[in-house]
């Protein structure tokens, strides 16, 4: 059965309830959810593989690159499905197209990318006795990929252009066909990258640099269409959901008093006085990056309802 259920339109975001009704009782039709992707996804595997040093636990939540839990655990809770998390901050499309680093004050640290999040983390445990039982039709794969890539190449000066974009794809799909070949992944949920132009460090650059890379993320989206219409195609087994995060930001930032949000613009904490922010939830950011736990649980409900929507 071919299916290919690509979300670019708009997200809705019903009454985003912020409070205990956020916990919806029903129910995502995923056993479990198994992730890989960056700092917008990780629970603390990079805090573990720093051995604690990063991220700041003064300035961060238990290892997570904001100031509460991120959108898979919120998911994970709202959908009562179990968490597999192999995503690491700093993580890239393949550590051997471009290595990706996450740190700061304690060093930086080399982050596995999503295809050795793969190889070298995930396919291994697969062969434990705990697996056994799990049902690849019920397990819900996640691929959040792409952006640490762009911000990793503008960093080391590497090449920037479609052809980088190009390479991303590629590596996504060939993840993709990897977790299908050897884990029969079959169900996959792929975020799109976020906007690097709106974050708090991008004002730190000029608007030369900052809007190709604008341009080069709907080109990414197109690529991917693409490129998922041939995996598709080859896998007919394989059901893909493209999330469109970017929309979601949109969609955020278009009604943020709604919501109670006041900054959109700087991240909440101080970095260069490492002071903590005194009211995360009026903030979009939480530092220069990523965004508050707040949008991470209003995207994660967004998702949940998608999930609910298009998978029944
Ligand atoms: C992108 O940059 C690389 C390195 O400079 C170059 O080899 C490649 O041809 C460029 N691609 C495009 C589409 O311009
Ligand atoms: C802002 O919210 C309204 C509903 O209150 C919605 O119709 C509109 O699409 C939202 N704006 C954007 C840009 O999504
Ligand atoms: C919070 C959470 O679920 N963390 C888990 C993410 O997945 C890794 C790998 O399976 C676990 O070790 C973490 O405990």
């Amino acid at each position: 059965m071919v299916s290919f259920s690509s979300s670019f339109t708009a997200l809705l975001l019903l009454a985003c309830g912020l409070g205990p009704a956020a916990r919806a009782a029903s129910n995502i039709p995923f056993d479990r959810i198994v992730a890989f992707g960056d700092s917008m996804t990780d629970t603390g595997n990079l805090f573990t593989l720093s051995r604690q040093r990063w991220p700041d636990q003064s300035l961060y939540y238990r290892g997570r690159f904001t100031n509460g839990p991120v959108w898979i655990e919120w998911l994970q809770q709202m959908s009562g499905a179990e968490l597999d998390n192999l995503s690491f901050a700093g993580g890239t499309s393949d550590s051997d197209f471009i290595q990706g680093t996450s740190g700061r004050w304690n060093g930086v640290f080399a982050a596995p990318g999503v295809r050795q999040q793969i190889i070298q983390y995930y396919l291994p445990k697969l062969k434990s006795a705990k697996y056994a039982t799990v049902s690849p039709d019920r397990t819900l794969y996640m691929l959040w990929v792409g952006g640490i890539d762009i911000s990793s190449a503008i960093e080391q000066r590497k090449p920037l252009n479609t052809t980088t974009v190009d390479r991303i794809v590629e590596n996504t799909i060939s993840s993709m066909q990897l977790l299908h070949d050897q884990a029969g992944a079959v169900h996959f949920l792929l975020p799109n990258i976020p906007s690097f132009a709106s974050t708090p460090v991008a004002h730190e650059f000029p608007a030369f640099l900052t809007k190709p890379i604008e341009r080069l993320l709907p080109y990414h989206d197109q690529q991917m269409k693409m490129a998922l219409e041939a995996f598709l195609a080859k896998n007919p087994s394989v059901h893909v959901m493209v999330v469109d995060y970017r929309q979601f930001e949109t969609s955020i930032r278009a009604n943020a008093s709604k919501y109670g949000i006041t900054n959109i613009v700087d991240g909440c904490v101080d970095m260069a006085k490492r002071l903590p922010c005194a009211d995360e939830r009026v903030y979009f950011y939480h530092d220069g990056h990523h965004p508050t736990t707040m949008i991470h649980k209003m995207f994660a409900h967004s998702v949940h309802q998608m999930l609910q929507r298009k998978w029944l």
